[in-house]
């Protein structure tokens, strides 16, 4: 799937499946990793400190043009986490809109907040499936969600059954549930989520460990993605590399 591809299915449904976004090489990696974290108290909260493939995904060569095409070159990673669901739980969500109550911003036409959920086992259907209500981002504000007794009762919803390696960028203005788990699967995710530069994030740069800073500081790209300030760049203006400049524009000079 090409970006240009993901933008366009972000766009019309609120979020964009992404079919095979790691290799078996990189799922094999991250897995290992994930597991290792998982037997940690607090490891999969902590992800980036745990092994370096976390931050690595930060700015995954499939993944993060995505996040570019439909956040914008201005891309900031707002937190990361793993999410690990035990086989046979009540483990499901209600349906929700992360960002109703949020002032400022017209919602129904924002990209203000995004979330990347990667998966690392399959998800079939009866399993903990995220799912979304195709096409709710453009709601008008103050839409009310319907008080439903079951997720299945959700008119129109889609599930997002999937394959591990797949990946799902979501609007977090969509309508969303995550179903309970009645697989005899354990569901594994990666979930990071992306804001702009100009927006305050979950964490400070500066609370990673002295490893992860210092991989953090190893590019620009990285360094804007982490917040890192830099030194005459103002945070409006931050944007990935080979982008053009930030301009405002100015007449009457
Ligand atoms: O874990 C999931 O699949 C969905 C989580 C969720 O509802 C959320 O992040 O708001």
């Amino acid at each position: 799937m090409t970006p240009e591809q993901a933008r366009r299915d972000y766009d019309a449904q609120g979020y964009v499946l992404i079919p095979n976004a790691l290799n078996a090489e990189e799922l094999k990696r991250v897995r290992e990793a994930f597991d290792r974290a998982a037997a940690e108290r607090g490891g999969l909260r902590d992800i980036l400190n745990q092994d370096d493939v976390f931050v690595d995904m930060v700015d995954h060569p499939v993944l993060l043009p995505i996040v570019r095409a439909v956040v914008g070159d201005d891309a900031q990673l707002r937190y990361a986490q793993g999410g690990l669901i035990k086989p046979g739980t009540d483990s499901g969500s209600g349906w929700h809109c992360d960002l109703s109550g949020l002032m400022g911003v017209y919602l129904p036409d924002s990209v203000i907040m995004t979330k990347l959920f990667t998966y690392l086992e399959d998800v079939p259907e009866n399993g903990a499936c995220l799912s979304f209500v195709p096409g709710s981002h453009r709601y008008e504000m103050g839409h009310p969600l319907p008080d439903l007794a079951a997720h299945e009762d959700m008119p129109h919803h889609v599930k997002m059954v999937v394959r591990a390696g797949d990946a799902v960028l979501m609007n977090g203005y969509t309508w969303h549930a995550r179903f309970h788990n009645r697989s005899d699967r354990p569901r594994k995710v990666l979930e990071y989520s992306y804001v702009h530069s100009w927006m305050k994030t979950m964490y400070e740069f500066k609370d990673l460990s002295p490893h992860v800073q210092e991989l953090v500081m190893k590019s620009h790209n990285r360094r804007q993605l982490f917040g890192v300030p830099e030194p005459g760049q103002s945070d409006w203006g931050r944007r990935f590399e080979g982008c053009p400049a930030y301009q405002p524009v100015e007449v009457g000079v």
